[in-house]
């Protein structure tokens, strides 16, 4: 079967930066596509402005998660224009299955992880045996019918991504400390379950993870084939099992990998590993991404998160004394905030002073236990504004624009402190860390 595979274009503040990485889930989906006979396409539309012409295809298969949804819309009317049949899949048509149906350009939703269910559906579709398939979604004489969930694959060592149908000199902008980096993904899941985060819920609590060889070798094979020597690791939690991260380190180390990297990890478990960290900063972690969210106990109470306030503070001396950059995020906006609240949460980003800092307005994503919780505060569901920018809920104290402004006076109380604008000027003149014009571009992104 013909099969074209695309990522729908967005123009967030992420591209506003350059921060575009390669689509890995429809790669992953690809991969497997492939391995099993299909002819398979990826278009990313955030790297190419072409007109495809869809009626080449049988299947025409969109990722989409929620700000990207009325851009996937987009895509999916002109498929099925050309007659294609189209799947949509991603963490919003998961949660949001019957609205895509319904809009008529969507012939199938395959909910949660994809690549089984995607090729199960690829085969079926020449025999019409649909009704089979887990974790699909369609309508029956205009009924909705959904499926049997899935499940999640319980091994995903042999899983890689097709890198080689990307156009990846596309995504060769991004750097970090001057080496050119790209993604990678090496475990799927996550037991915490924050409220506002859909992870728990899209790719299980059953945290799954690659061997510490696999992801090696898949990181080799990105330096060497693709000419990268930066990774982001993308898995929700990197550090989850600090064993399988020491090894990794030690293959790194051994294989003699000079790359630098960046990861997503959790403070509490950095704190309680300190031996972890050191060998982390010796395998080239220059950069780790934490959830901060809130200078307030009750907040990071009622988002679940599982952390005390003290630990941003003492996480981010840690890791200063690794000399590993750390990314702090902070979310402002929950329904019992206050405006002093939020200016609490700034003051103690600036006083623990990471080297960057992400700011983010709360936004219930489908699926989420928040999405739930704030269904009667729902103010917008226009799901382009879906993208922690915008102010979509209503709270008790503060106005949409009070938020929206109150974002914006983070980043700014937070950049242009004279401290940030100095230790910009000074990363700039030495290439290292983030420099004077990351910040610059940060501002034209918002
Ligand atoms: C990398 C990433 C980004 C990149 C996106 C670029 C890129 N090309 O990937 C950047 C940095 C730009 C980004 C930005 C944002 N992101 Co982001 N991001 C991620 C992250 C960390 C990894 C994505 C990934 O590669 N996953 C790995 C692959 C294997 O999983 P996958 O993409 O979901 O694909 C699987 C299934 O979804 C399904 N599938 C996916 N597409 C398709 C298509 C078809 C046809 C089929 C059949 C199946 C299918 O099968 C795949 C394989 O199993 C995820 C978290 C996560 N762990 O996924 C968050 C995540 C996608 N991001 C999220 C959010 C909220 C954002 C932001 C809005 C806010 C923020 N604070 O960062 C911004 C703004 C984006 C915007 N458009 O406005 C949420 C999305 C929630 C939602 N409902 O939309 C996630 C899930 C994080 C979370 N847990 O809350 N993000």
């Amino acid at each position: 079967m013909k099969i074209l595979l695309t990522y729908p274009y967005k123009e967030d503040a992420y591209r506003k930066v350059g921060f575009i990485l390669p689509p890995l889930g429809i790669a992953y989906i690809a991969a497997m596509l492939r391995e099993n006979g299909h002819d398979v396409r990826i278009v990313d539309y955030n790297v190419t402005d072409e007109k495809t012409d869809f009626g080449k295809f049988d299947l025409v298969g969109i990722s989409t998660d929620t700000s990207r949804y009325k851009s996937s819309l987009r895509i999916a009317k002109d498929a099925k224009a050309a007659g294609c049949t189209v799947v949509m899949g991603g963490p919003h048509v998961s949660y949001r299955d019957e609205e895509a149906l319904r809009t008529e350009f969507c012939d199938f939703v395959v909910r949660e992880e994809g690549e089984q269910t995607m090729l199960e559906l690829a085969g079926a579709m020449s025999t019409k045996q649909t009704a089979d398939v887990q974790g699909i979604s369609y309508l029956s004489n205009g009924k909705l019918q959904r499926n049997p969930g899935r499940g999640f694959m319980e091994n995903i060592d042999h899983l890689l991504p097709a890198r080689d149908l990307l156009d990846m000199n596309a995504y060769r902008h991004l750097e970090m400390g001057g080496r050119k980096m790209t993604s990678i993904l090496t475990s799927r899941g996550c037991p915490f379950g924050c409220s506002f985060c859909c992870s728990t819920e899209f790719s299980g609590r059953t945290w799954r993870a690659r061997s510490p060889l696999k992801v090696v070798d898949e990181i080799t094979e990105i330096v060497t084939q693709y000419g990268f020597d930066g990774i982001a690791f993308l898995d929700d939690n990197f550090t989850l099992d600090p064993g399988r991260v020491v090894s990794i380190c030690e293959e790194i180390l051994r294989r003699n990998l000079d790359i630098y990297w960046w990861c997503f990890s959790r403070a509490d478990t950095l704190l309680k590993n300190e031996d972890m960290v050191a060998l982390m900063a010796l395998a080239g972690c220059k950069y780790i991404f934490i959830g901060f969210e809130s200078r307030h106990q009750k907040t990071l109470d009622s988002y679940h998160k599982k952390t005390s306030d003290v630990m941003p503070r003492d996480v981010t001396r840690l890791l200063k004394r690794h000399r590993i950059s750390v990314h702090g995020s902070f979310i402002i906006g929950h329904p019992h905030e206050t405006r002093d609240m939020i200016r609490d949460t700034i003051r103690y980003a600036k006083e623990i002073n990471p080297q960057a800092v992400q700011f983010t307005i709360l936004t219930p994503y489908p699926g989420t236990r928040l999405y739930e919780d704030v269904q009667d505060r729902i103010i917008c569901r226009d799901w382009d504004l879906y993208d922690c920018l915008h102010s979509v809920i209503r709270t008790d104290h503060l106005s949409r624009k009070d938020l929206e402004g109150l974002l914006k006076k983070a980043y700014a109380s937070f950049y242009l402190s004279p401290n940030k604008i100095m230790a910009g000027l000074f990363s700039s003149l030495r290439g290292k860390g983030i420099k004077l014009s990351s910040i610059i571009k940060i501002f034209r992104g918002l």
